[in-house]
């Protein structure tokens, strides 16, 4: 019973059931011992930026009114928005950057085992940064490529390469409100700079500055992070995989690759096809090594290589709450600093391999381009000498995994439609299709775990609404059965005609959280073709339990951008009428969208659908 409030999926269930049973705690332990959450903390009104501080404002409109700088409520709202917003730019934009610093050390020949995969989007991209293709190497393209991308971290031609790509009348739109984004650390240092005491007061200007750091992150970091992977391994083409805990194997050495960055998760896919390996599993008397992905690594890898994904943020404690986990290889973001407790009461090993994100309990395994592969092949060794640890009494896998269809790439879709999005905008002006939703983000334990989004996206498809998908809200909708053809027969008869002539679900898997950036690239070849800005499209996103601070500038930059955002948890803004106002109706007077907060998913759709025809009518469709 527990278990059912808790998740909606019958696997996650069952092994909730078993966590408890085991006596594990979990997230949603801990956070029913946080409550009640502290009150100044949701609303925002408390600042602790300086020495001066903790200061705390009355929400009711009585004192103290002011910190002791003098601070009011609306400085202190969205400086701490502010603040989160950037910390989320950072991480998107940290990924990114390793990515590219990889590619540029694969074009010199220093790193091990990875490739120029994807030539194409090379020259492609290249061409876009001016570099000339025509007789040169791939290898000396890429080098003049990762250059150019490195230099977008701390821009000083004042604009970023990649947000060139956003349609003109977009563009008119930021540079008349001073939000055109410089250079991406550059937006990211100057907020840390405006947060510290004493400098920006104007919550306006805060947010504004929020907005250009959020398209930093979308149009620059995040971008960078989408197009170097693809280079590096592939751009996705649709393919099909599994999802679920139940991917997870009886009688196989299960590894589970957690985190964001597919820099060490792509090489541990190749690690497993050395013969020896194999070998060494099955004299450890394992029939195999099953490897599984978790959160957008996972996402990363479904859509790529086709590895099943085991599950969502709420999954990782989960996953080793099964006893068939032998090791859970984790980058950075997004990992419970609890999962060296939860391993330690059954035999799993957890393996650290950033330099950035250590965890107390692990196993460090250090990751670096230069020995990438032979470090793989370690991890995997260690794995399955950690076979014969499992104990089966304590084992359980639950049920059968979900069947799902991913890889849409931005390209792949285009290529599906005939290579335009013409056939795509006439199904939207005939009807066929009303508009295009984004869900995107996390799990979030106040919600029962994928209900927000796996009900969002039903009752949009419904409305003929096509729903494209990223991230952990993507995963839920695999587990739930949506990332199938078949899911067609839930949608509206005329967005179901569609589906089913592309033999396509009706929720596309676009990848993992960087990869927002491939919806913007499509919002931005769309709104091309018709000659208008993004804010004039039929198109909305929403983050239904979005709990991570990397949310708020994928929000930020959707919006910043032209897409009405609704949230099912609400930010912490609500001490500030002002910045409510900005955020909920003023932004629509600048970028012809807002953000909206709505928990119930049922009203959320009516919201998103609103807006939508709001949108179609004024397209005079
Ligand atoms: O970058 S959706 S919980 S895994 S933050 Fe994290 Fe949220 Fe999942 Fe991926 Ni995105």
């Amino acid at each position: 019973q527990e278990a059912e409030k808790r998740a909606l999926d019958t696997t996650d269930q069952e092994i909730i059931g078993k966590a408890i049973e085991d006596g594990i705690e979990t997230a949603w332990e801990r956070f029913a011992l946080q409550q009640p959450q502290c009150g100044f903390g949701q609303l925002g009104v408390c600042c602790n930026n300086c020495a001066m501080g903790p200061c705390r404002i009355d929400p009711y409109g009585g004192k103290p009114s002011h910190g002791v700088c003098g601070a009011n409520v609306d400085t202190i709202v969205s400086r701490n928005l502010l603040d989160d917003l950037s910390v989320g730019a950072a991480a998107h934009s940290d990924h990114g950057r390793e990515v590219v610093e990889v590619l540029l050390e694969t074009a010199e020949g220093k790193s091990e085992g990875y490739r120029i995969c994807d030539e194409e989007k090379l020259k492609r991209v290249a061409e876009e940064y001016g570099i000339g293709t025509a007789g040169r190497s791939k290898e000396d393209i890429a080098k003049d490529l990762a250059l150019g991308m490195l230099a977008e971290f701390g821009s000083v031609k004042g604009f970023i390469q990649m947000a060139e790509r956003a349609p003109d009348k977009t563009k008119a739109i930021w540079t008349e409100f001073g939000i055109t984004p410089r250079g991406i650390d550059r937006e990211i240092v100057e907020a840390m700079h405006r947060v510290h005491m004493g400098v920006d007061a104007d919550f306006i200007n805060i947010l504004l500055h929020a907005m250009r750091t959020a398209l930093a992150d979308g149009w620059g970091g995040s971008m960078i992070a989408t197009d170097c992977s693809d280079i590096l391994f592939g751009t996705p083409k649709p393919l099909t995989s599994w999802a679920n805990l139940g991917t997870l194997s009886t009688d196989k050495v299960n590894v589970v690759l957690h985190g964001h960055n597919p820099l060490l998760s792509e090489m541990i896919v190749q690690a497993v096809e050395d013969p020896e390996l194999k070998k060494y599993a099955i004299e450890k008397g394992a029939k195999g090594i099953n490897l599984v992905g978790m959160c957008c690594t996972g996402n990363e890898l479904l859509m790529r290589s086709g590895i099943p994904i085991a599950g969502n943020v709420l999954d990782q404690e989960l996953a080793i709450a099964t006893g068939a986990v032998e090791a859970m290889v984790v980058d950075y973001q997004c990992i419970f600093p609890s999962i060296p407790a939860t391993a330690g009461c059954y035999h799993t090993k957890v393996v650290t391999t950033s330099r950035k994100a250590k965890i107390p309990g692990t196993q460090y395994m250090e990751f670096s381009a230069e020995t990438a592969l032979s470090t793989a092949k370690e991890i995997i060794r260690l794995a399955i000498d950690n076979y014969p640890n499992r104990n089966l009494d304590r084992v359980r896998i639950p049920g059968k995994p979900m069947k799902v269809m991913a890889g849409f790439s931005e390209e792949e879709i285009r290529k599906a439609l005939g290579g335009t999005y013409k056939p795509l905008i006439d199904a939207i002006v005939a009807g066929q299709i009303k508009g295009v939703v984004g869900i995107v983000g996390c799990n979030h334990p106040r919600i029962k775990q994928d209900y927000g989004h796996v009900t969002l996206a039903k009752e949009l498809i419904k409305r003929n609404i096509l729903v494209v998908e990223t991230g952990c809200a993507a995963i839920a909708c695999g587990k739930a059965g949506l990332l199938l053809p078949e899911a067609a027969d839930n949608a509206g008869s005329r967005l179901k005609a569609v589906c089913n002539l592309l033999g396509i679900p009706p929720v596309l898997h676009m990848g993992s959280c960087v990869d927002n950036s491939r919806i913007l690239v499509m919002a931005s070849m769309v709104a091309k073709e018709l000659g208008v800005s993004i804010g004039d499209l039929p198109l909305g996103g929403a983050a239904p339990e979005w709990y991570s601070q990397k949310a708020l500038p994928i929000g930020t930059y959707f919006v910043a951008s032209g897409v009405y955002t609704v949230l099912g948890i609400p930010p912490k803004i609500f001490g500030s009428k002002n910045v409510l106002n900005l955020l909920a109706e003023g932004l629509k007077g600048i970028t012809n969208s807002a953000f909206a907060v709505e928990p119930d998913p049922v009203k959320a759709a009516d919201l998103l659908e609103e807006e939508i025809n709001r949108k179609r009518a004024a397209l005079g469709i």
